[in-house]
């Protein structure tokens, strides 16, 4: 296949991107991600670093963001600070952290892989993950997932994910592990649950069901500022944290807006995710203290609230 069709929405990738050769473009396509080293300057790093910190100090942290504990953390000696949290989410309303969603040269690529240069980009969904040395339970794994398992957001070959390493990150740390080419082979898609690990697993932290771990896998390893882009039906997650370091990286989901448009995913396999994230999104209306069963919101309401225009105008999500 050298072409990508939808509408209005063609992907070439036959042809020179503006930023990407015809050779990385087709690499992408092939294998469901590419690895673009020196993406993100240290400095940014180190901005957002910075910012990190100041909000596990609870510094101006906007109302719609998520700061997450992991599990262990939760039990652990680590009660504040920096140790204390294992992801922030939704950051598309943070000036210091936004700044990643709109970084030229990230934007320059995800245009080459999901629109042109006119194309109109959403940021949708946001994280900086602080993976936390696993203290023997193994729970700092993440398991093997698609994240096209949390968007009600279509067609998929227009959502890409940029994800940046903040440091040096390896099989030591816990690196992305990908299996190449599962975005087009079984290219659907699959079920998904909570794993049945002995130690527990984060919330939400879904993955797919049966997962066949002989399917042949790549650990990336990647130096600071290397981001990797990556389709939402790539079958991906990450592996144990076996430094004592807690080991950083920051990422988004951009869609392409002139394409994507909402979906309704009531009465499928995704059904059950979409009812947790709701509930932490009743949860939250509670907390603001309004009353949830009156403000009335489905799945779609929830990525409108996140998803914030990168460039030109805001179309269909
Ligand atoms: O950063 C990680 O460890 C994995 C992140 C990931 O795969 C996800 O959040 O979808």
């Amino acid at each position: 296949m050298t072409t990508t069709t939808l509408g209005a929405g063609t992907l070439d990738w036959n042809s020179e991107g503006v930023v990407l050769s015809k050779e990385q473009k087709l690499f992408y396509e092939k294998n469901g991600y590419i690895v673009i080293r020196n993406c993100v300057p240290q400095y940014e790093l180190e901005r957002f670093k910075n910012r990190f910190r100041e909000i596990c100090e609870k510094k101006d942290v906007p109302a719609e963001m998520t700061v997450m504990r992991d599990i262990t953390i939760a039990k652990s000696e680590f009660k504040q600070g920096e140790k204390a949290i294992t992801k922030v989410q939704d950051f598309n309303g943070d000036p210091v952290l936004f700044d990643y969603c709109k970084y030229p040269t990230i934007i320059d690529v995800v245009k080459d892989l999901i629109g042109n240069p006119n194309s109109n980009l959403m940021s949708m969904h946001t994280m900086l993950i602080n993976k936390p040395p696993d203290n023997g339970k193994l729970t700092s794994r993440h398991p093997m997932h698609q994240d096209l398992q949390y968007f009600n957001f279509r067609p998929a070959d227009f959502i890409c994910c940029a994800w940046t390493a903040m440091e040096r990150i390896n099989r030591a740390n816990g690196c992305l592990v990908v299996v190449p080419g599962t975005h087009k082979d079984p290219g659907v898609l699959l079920p998904h649950e909570y794993p049945k690990w002995e130690g527990g697993v984060n919330k939400i932290y879904h993955g797919i069901q049966n997962y066949d771990p002989s399917m042949p896998r790549l650990h990336v390893e990647m130096e600071a500022g290397d981001t990797v882009f990556f389709h939402p039906l790539l079958i991906h997650g990450s592996g144990t944290n076996r430094t004592d370091g807690f080991r950083k990286a920051i990422s988004c989901h951009y869609a392409n807006d002139d394409l994507c448009k909402y979906v309704d995913i009531s009465g499928t396999a995704q059904e059950f995710t979409q009812d947790e994230i709701l509930e932490v999104a009743r949860k939250r209306i509670t907390k603001l203290g309004m009353n949830p069963d009156e403000v009335k919101i489905d799945f779609a309401d929830v990525w409108r609230g996140r998803a914030r225009p990168i460039n030109g105008k805001r179309c269909n999500l």
